[in-house]
């Protein structure tokens, strides 16, 4: 067997370590295999001093996946999820209350009356934070909180609440990122205007939105505007799925994805009216991910066609102040009713772009169709994780954050959500070895680190979720978090995936 050679092609010096395992193959009598690499069951982690390093850049660029100065490592969550407290402090009622107390829109009928009860714990949340050396958080405000009906007369008590977690938060050196709606909308706005299929309720999300920012942004500095648009209106509007349970027609399917956008924008003058200068807004959106197959110069461009054309009712009105061509084409006579006025709005430029990515959209070819792209379907046996849809893709992290930035030049980009539901057993005694999620996480994160190391602005990281909490339809049975959730006891148990966010976050790398 040749020893190794080193990058200028001179023979390295034996040391022992390599004699050794020369020694051990021989004896296994694995030598004659050809095994001239570690095989597996010897290989190590870098093991290089640091003293090594310094003498062979190149492999320790190589050996570490390093992520920018100054990343920021987070967790989220959001209100209805995680806060519980459902009849306190004033909260009005929001669609998430009605539908989960639907009999069967909910896998076993859970609610998020009590869920995490956040409300409650949120002291002790912010310690595990902390523990998983997060710098930042990101949080949903419950809007019926503070508008117990929408719009009209403040409950104070609400805002007590966002105040002293916003104090806590900072009092641990964790920067607050604020989403001002996460899916619940308060009942009295769905009653009264039909919720999202209504200009009115746009409006009054821009009102509460600018109060809140007036309220908080002493001390918050990023505010997202809505949650994924993408699922609150289809899930919720289109197949029924989410609150508010409705299947709407095509053209009013078109007309609420557009309230939404405006939503959006109006909240984006309003928060720029009302807060303290230099506070920074965006958007947190599930952009739709087209992944090239094959990642030749042709698939790539074509999958970032395709991902412009799949986001067109949502983050690529946002970006581009207009509806696709092709988009408008399709819908024909239910096209949305808008004005040039509304574009302009919808559009107002943001401070950065918050990306929720869990699973591809699609896996792209070029084409030489009108399209210029052509999809290729899923295996029936692709894997995905507890939740069937999904789809497990690590490379549309580094595809999402590329795309963002090629199509719209982007200059911050957050990854706002990514996460892994898993089965997440308890063993005897009380541990929870989630190595699918770890196998996730690394996975994930270095296409991520992938996209940093090309230059591609993406500022932080978010893991979805902090803990387990209320899966929205698939109620509490579906888990996300790195702590797991005791849901009799309310007690939170760490999974093995702390350990290795900790590590990661500490490191600023992928380990
Ligand atoms: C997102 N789908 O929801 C939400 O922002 C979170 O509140 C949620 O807990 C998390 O992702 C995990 O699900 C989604 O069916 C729910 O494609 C469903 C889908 C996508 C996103």
């Amino acid at each position: 067997m040749k020893p190794p050679k080193s990058s200028d092609g001179s023979e390295k010096t034996k040391n022992p370590e390599q004699s050794n395992r020369r020694d051990f193959l021989k004896s296994a009598g694995l030598a004659g295999l050809g095994l001239s690499a570690t095989p597996f069951f010897l290989s190590s982690c870098n093991t290089k001093t640091e003293a090594d390093q310094k003498q062979s850049p190149i492999l320790s660029e190589r050996d570490t996946l390093q992520f920018p100065q100054g990343f920021l490592w987070g967790t989220a969550t959001a209100s209805y999820q995680i806060e519980g407290a459902a009849n306190e402090d004033g909260r009005g009622k929001s669609i998430w209350d009605t539908f989960s107390h639907t009999p069967g829109k909910i896998v076993n009928n859970d609610n998020g009356d009590i869920a995490c009860d956040f409300y409650h714990k949120y002291k002790e949340d912010i310690q595990l934070i902390k523990s998983l050396n997060a710098k930042a958080y990101r949080f949903s405000i419950s809007w019926s909180r503070i508008f117990p009906d929408g719009a009209g007369t403040p409950n104070q008590k609400g805002i007590d609440f966002y105040n002293r977690m916003v104090d806590e938060l900072l009092a641990n050196g964790i920067q607050p990122f604020a989403t001002l709606f996460h899916w619940d909308l308060p009942q009295t706005l769905q009653d009264k205007y039909k919720g999202w299929q209504s200009k009115e309720t746009s409006k009054a999300f821009a009102d509460y939105a600018g109060f809140m920012a007036e309220k908080l942004s002493d001390r918050v500095n990023h505010f997202f505007t809505l949650n994924e648009m993408w699922t609150f209106i289809e899930l919720g509007h289109g197949n029924g799925l989410h609150a508010p349970g409705l299947k709407l027609s095509p053209a009013e399917l078109y007309q609420a994805r557009h309230h939404a956008v405006l939503a959006h924008g109006l909240a984006v003058q309003a928060i720029r009216a009302q807060s303290k200068t230099g506070t920074k807004v965006g958007i947190a959106e599930n952009v739709k991910v087209a992944v090239p197959l094959i990642e030749t110069p042709e698939n790539c461009k074509a999958a970032e066609i395709a991902t412009r054309e799949i986001n067109a009712g949502y983050l690529t009105v946002v970006m581009e102040g207009k509806y696709a061509e092709a988009y408008l084409k399709k819908a024909g006579a239910d096209a949305p009713i808008f004005t040039e006025d509304e574009l302009k709005i919808i559009s107002a430029p943001t401070d950065f772009c918050g990306i929720n990515i869990y699973n591809p959209e699609c896996y792209v070819k070029a084409s030489s169709n009108e399209a210029g792209y052509q999809i290729i379907p899923f295996a029936k046996s692709h894997p995905t994780s507890t939740s069937p849809w999904e789809l497990l893709a690590p490379e549309t992290l580094y595809w999402g954050a590329k795309h963002v930035q090629n199509l719209w030049n982007v200059k911050e980009i957050y990854v706002t959500e990514n996460g892994y539901s898993s089965t997440d057993e308890v063993t005897p005694d009380n541990q929870i070895n989630d190595t699918d999620r770890i196998m996730f996480l690394r996975g994930y994160l270095s296409q991520l680190q992938r996209a940093t190391a090309e230059g591609v602005p993406v500022k932080g990281y978010f893991y979805w979720s902090l803990v387990d909490n209320f899966e929205w339809a698939m109620g509490f049975n579906t888990r996300f978090g790195l702590y797991y959730m005791d849901y009799k006891s309310l007690k939170r148990i760490p999974k093995l995936s702390v350990e290795y966010f900790k590590a990661m976050a500490l490191k600023n790398s992928v380990l």
